[in-house]
């Protein structure tokens, strides 16, 4: 299935790596996770990352991205990683590549590469990076696996959602014989600070419910500023505080910026991902979000997800 990466990623000698903005774990992993693996294997190639800032996921080994200059790009193959529509992809520079690589495990919208690889029954990213590096028999060093396990746990939520399969666990397996510190990991993702807990609370004191009870928050731009946290921790960050409430079976959150009202939407059974695309965003059928221009258009769609737990 990976042929062609691995094709591609021999014959270039420069590789950019590039991921969706506003990273979550899985998207950084795969990134520097294809980083540790290209520059261990083939340490003459230049090997690169951009994007934005990796905010809490900036405690990865090099999650801090490389400014290189616009030139870099013309002999380069751009890999963009766990990024399902081009509009989400971190740094735009990626169509001036001589070549792009897409790998990725959304619901394919539309193609954005040259070569595409894209295969939504994968829990994560990283999965199919430790997959294609299994199957090119090259070598897998601790750190890399290390970066690509975090991605694996992450979007798997901890093994917990039901994307996870046994081939999920063949690929802990694979990663975890590698040896690097399982704890140091868990550290950096689950430490909190009183800060994110005292947001927290205020959060659910927040949560209101729809006739046929959706979950949902709403948070005004003057609201904002009194969680004393950036709008992704609030919006993606908060959004699962929601998930296990008894007789919720879909939950969103709306989050009022400068940039429109960020919408993450989740579910515990039904496809809520046309709802999304619908409004302009997209992602997984039980966890996917938009951006909408107002709150008229937010409460419309909260609307259909309610009707949507009606049926
Ligand atoms: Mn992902």
């Amino acid at each position: 299935m990976f042929e062609k990466a691995v094709e591609l990623i021999k014959k270039f000698h420069t590789v950019i790596i590039h991921r969706h903005a506003n990273p979550d774990g899985d998207a950084i992993g795969a990134q520097t996770g294809l980083w540790f693996f290209i520059r261990a294997n083939f340490p003459e190639k230049q090997v690169f990352c951009v994007g934005d800032d990796p905010k809490r996921y900036s405690f990865m080994d090099h999650s801090a991205p490389d400014s290189i200059p616009d030139v870099v790009y013309s002999d380069a193959l751009a890999v963009i990683l766990d990024t399902s529509s081009a509009e989400l992809i971190s740094d735009v520079r990626w169509k001036t590549a001589k070549s792009t690589l897409r790998i990725d495990h959304h619901v394919l919208l539309a193609q954005i590469a040259e070569y595409e690889i894209v295969d939504p029954a994968y829990e994560s990213c990283c999965g199919m990076i430790a997959d294609m590096i299994r199957e090119s028999g090259l070598k897998l060093t601790p750190e890399c696996a290390k970066a690509l396990y975090t991605g694996l746990v992450t979007d798997s939520g901890r093994f917990l959602y039901d994307s996870t399969t046994p081939a999920t666990f063949k690929r802990a397996a694979y990663l975890t014989s590698s040896s690097f510190s399982r704890e140091s990991i868990f550290k950096g993702l689950y430490s909190n600070d009183f800060k994110n807990l005292r947001a927290r609370a205020q959060f659910i004191l927040n949560i209101k419910f729809t006739m046929h009870n959706v979950a949902y928050v709403y948070t005004t731009l003057e609201e904002f500023p009194t969680y004393g946290l950036d709008a992704f921790s609030v919006s993606r960050g908060m959004v699962n505080t929601m998930s296990d409430i008894r007789g919720v079976q879909i939950w969103a959150n709306f989050t009022e910026t400068e940039s429109g009202i960020w919408c993450e939407i989740r579910s515990s059974g039904k496809n809520v991902c046309p709802v999304a695309v619908k409004y302009g965003g997209g992602g997984h059928a039980k966890a996917c979000g938009a951006t909408l221009p107002d709150r008229e258009t937010a409460m419309k769609l909260l609307a259909e997800l309610d009707e949507m737990c009606g049926e």
